[in-house]
């Protein structure tokens, strides 16, 4: 059996519990990594990058594409330091290059990167799952953080509900959606006390969407044309969730976001992260029609399945389970890697803690056996397409 999308797993570094021995047997053929312990806005020197290869092809796995290289807070806002933190950035996509890894993902979501409320959300079959509750998520802000200005941006309902939801919270639950909140989550990078959490915030408070999209375009024109030069691809990932939380600015939420920022940069190295779980949140991303849009510049896909409610709530469901048309992207998807001749790296997203995770320490969302469940699935679904395509 050929597969043509290229299975890849998110290797966290050595300190990742799910080790390379647990992912060879994945069957996977790509790691996606990144160099978690250097700075933000810092060099990735080459003999560093060398040494996570070896540690990859050791096992006879190929380091291919980097999740993420940080874009630093000073480039988001264009002050300080920025322009040095992007030629940092250009010798990164150099280095990278030059130890034959050409796909990087990166994000430009202020001060957070993804946010959930709840890590560890009961489903009926006894697994767990990441979730985004919407009272919690307006309790913290408005009770826990306080947030300048916090009220303005929800309804009466929408203030009631958080405020009763509040009030039945533990200490503990206050203490654990605190943390769930601020102290970041795996592959973000930075966390924060309450205090510096409202700095971080209050640095936007000039930089509406308008100005972070110029913020994000400045970046792209700086650093495209080196990755154009080296074969390289700069993948961005959609907002997590794909809305404007705590009064930040969201510039990466919909196709109109991706297709506006083409316009601006149409270098063919601007290239985009498919996460179908983040866009799916919203009822008005068409997945497979995005990925037929963009399939010329979606080199890295994330597969996995949200599923929403009216109130805007969210939960990681099963992958065949929730709102995003899984069948019908990597139909697509197919379609655009067999007219392109590019195979699509493609990665399990955010499974379920389940079976033998359950008890252990995991990174949140990066189980073992969540993913490799969804992994199973994916595969069965491509076999299915390419075995009835020879059919015919
Ligand atoms: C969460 C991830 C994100 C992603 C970054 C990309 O599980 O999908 O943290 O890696 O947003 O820069």
């Amino acid at each position: 059996m050929m597969y043509t999308m290229r299975q890849s797993w998110r290797w966290y570094g050595p300190s990742d519990p799910v080790t390379l021995d647990k992912i060879r047997q994945a069957g996977v053929t790509d790691i996606v990594s990144a160099l978690h312990h250097i700075p933000n806005g810092e060099v990735w020197p080459v003999e560093v990058i060398q040494k996570r290869k070896a540690q990859c092809a050791e096992k006879g796995l190929v380091w291919s594409v980097v999740e993420s290289v940080p874009v630093h807070e000073h480039i988001k806002t264009r002050e300080g330091e920025y322009l040095r933190y992007i030629e940092n950035y250009k010798q990164t996509i150099r280095n990278l290059a030059a130890c034959d890894i050409h796909v990087i993902t990166y994000n430009f979501m202020p001060v957070l990167d993804w946010t959930r409320t709840d890590l560890a959300f009961g489903m009926p079959d006894g697994s767990l799952a990441l979730r985004f509750e919407k009272a919690a998520f307006v309790a913290f802000d408005l009770f826990i953080l306080h947030r300048r200005g916090a009220r303005e941006d929800y309804s009466a309902e929408e203030i009631a509900r958080a405020e009763a939801r509040y009030r039945e919270m533990s200490e503990e639950e206050v203490h654990r959606l605190t943390r769930n909140m601020i102290a970041g989550l795996p592959g973000s990078e930075e966390s924060f006390t309450l205090e510096q959490f409202q700095a971080a915030l209050d640095r936007y408070k000039a930089v509406d969407a308008e100005t972070l999209r110029g913020n994000l375009v400045f970046f792209l024109r700086e650093v495209c044309p080196v990755c154009d030069e080296v074969g390289s691809r700069m993948v961005i990932h959609p907002d997590d969730p794909p809305y404007p939380i705590l009064g930040l600015p969201r510039i990466l939420s919909t196709a109109d976001d991706f297709r506006r920022l083409i316009e601006a940069v149409p270098n063919p190295s601007n290239g985009l992260n498919l996460c179908t779980g983040s866009f799916g949140v919203r009822a008005d991303n068409d997945l497979p029609a995005m990925m037929r849009e963009f399939g010329d510049r979606i080199d890295f896909v994330h597969l996995r399945a949200t599923r929403r409610d009216a109130e805007g709530n969210f939960y990681e469901a099963n992958l065949l389970e929730g709102d995003v048309p899984v069948y019908e992207v990597m139909k697509a998807m197919l379609e655009v890697e067999q007219r392109r001749g590019y195979r699509i790296y493609l990665r399990p997203d955010h499974g379920h803690q389940m079976c033998d995770d359950l008890g252990r320490r995991t990174n949140p969302g990066y189980s073992c056996y969540g993913r490799l469940r969804s992994l199973a699935e994916l595969r069965g679904i491509e076999y299915a397409l390419i075995s009835s395509q020879t059919e015919g």
